[in-house]
């Protein structure tokens, strides 16, 4: 070795598997999105990479097999880094543990152990009894967060829930004529597209959509493909049919979250616009159920949700306890106590009753910031 250079490690490869999965957060629902490089440490002087992989649209091919594909007969003898356990289970194809195996893979490292009933160890077992060597827990924390979604509605049975505010210095996402456009610049706009291309699903309130007719899709050049899921919580079907959500849901997926007793007209007319309704019960202060509205929407594979305001259903979700991270842009303006505040009333006696939150990341976007937070266990 030369000076100043060193080995790979482990770390130093998982990390590059994990920079692969994270191409496709918000594009392989139901399933998680996994990374995998195949590594020879006995080519040349610092071994090579001789293939990469990741889990296609939809979920599948899984990440092994395009790999394994890439790397063709240089897979024999690699070492495979690979963010999940590899499945165990037959699906339109073999198994990836079994994959791996066929193709002549001596190592295998895994990130995080996949807890999906069908794999849960499986996947190492598999390659244990071939004689494969497996080492787990490699960069456990970071792959675990990019699986967060994944392991969320395994675990809970609903997805991921981020909140997305762009509000001023002192909270507030609107004047009180309802101007919201725009308090954060051209940046944390951008930036807020890139975290729509990475959920599986968005979702606002009807006071939003009456407020500002969004479209909620990804518009970063390269990346429409990746709009995800819309939905709208509306109670009562009060969302005009003329708005641009639901004008387009023939294009893209839109769905509304309808509570009882809504009028049943108006389902039918949703319905024949291509709007998928979701019917739940009604919480404790009249508005759809956002427990069992997330329920219903992970069963409908989603993995990760983006919310996107209004005050009302940020406070539902909060007061429901449903809220796993904030991502809250701050633009340095102040509004005053006339504007709109991100959450409405909480009804809060108690400062200790408060949702609380840690901070994870810190970005300056242009003249605004983006605080990212994760909700306090
Ligand atoms: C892997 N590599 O890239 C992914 C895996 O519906 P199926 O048959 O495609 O299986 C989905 C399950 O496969 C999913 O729940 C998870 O356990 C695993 N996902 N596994 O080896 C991959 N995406
Ligand atoms: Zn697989």
């Amino acid at each position: 070795m030369t000076a100043g250079s060193r080995a790979v490690d482990d770390s130093d490869l998982m990390r590059s598997a994990l920079s692969l999965a994270a191409r496709g957060l918000g594009a392989t629902m139901p399933n998680p999105t996994v990374g995998c490089v195949l590594y020879r440490p006995d080519i040349g002087a610092g071994g090579r990479v001789v293939g990469r992989g990741w889990t296609q649209r939809g979920g599948r091919p899984h990440a092994e097999t395009e790999a394994i594909a890439r790397a063709g007969d240089l897979a024999r003898g690699a070492a495979a880094y690979v963010t999940l356990e590899p499945c165990a289970h037959q699906g339109q194809t073999p198994p990836c543990a079994s994959a791996l195996v066929e193709a002549g893979v001596e190592r295998v490292v895994i990130s995080v152990l996949d807890p999906d009933p069908r794999v849960n160890g499986s996947g190492v077992r598999k390659l244990e009894k071939a004689g494969v060597e497996v080492l787990s827990g490699v960069c456990g924390e970071q792959g675990a967060a990019l699986l967060a979604g994944y392991l969320k509605r395994l675990d809970a049975g609903r997805p991921l829930v981020t909140v997305k505010v762009a509000t001023s210095l002192d909270g507030r996402i609107a004047l009180h004529n309802g101007q919201s456009k725009w308090i954060t610049g051209d940046l944390a706009r951008a930036r807020a597209h890139l975290l729509r291309a990475r959920h599986d699903g968005v979702m606002i309130g009807v006071g939003t959509l009456a407020e500002d007719d969004p479209e909620l899709t990804c518009r970063l050049p390269g990346l429409e493909a990746r709009s995800p899921v819309r939905i709208i919580a509306d109670g009562r079907l009060r969302a005009p049919l003329t708005s641009k959500l639901i004008a387009t849901a023939n294009e893209i997926p839109t769905w509304i979250v309808a509570a009882d007793g809504a009028p049943g007209d108006r389902k039918r007319a949703l319905a024949g616009l291509g709007v998928q309704v979701l019917d739940v019960g009604r919480d404790e202060s009249g508005n759809p159920d956002m427990k069992e509205a997330l329920s219903k929407i992970g069963d409908l594979g989603l993995q990760s949700l983006l919310v996107e305001g209004g005050g009302r259903l940020v406070s539902s979700l909060l007061l429901a306890g449903c809220v796993d991270r904030l991502a809250w842009f701050r633009a340095p303006k102040v509004i005053g106590d006339d504007g709109v505040a991100a959450a409405a009333a909480l009804g809060l006696r108690d400062l200790e009753a408060a949702p609380r939150f840690n901070r994870v990341a810190f970005e300056e976007v242009g003249d605004d910031i983006l605080e990212t937070y994760e909700v306090r266990a």
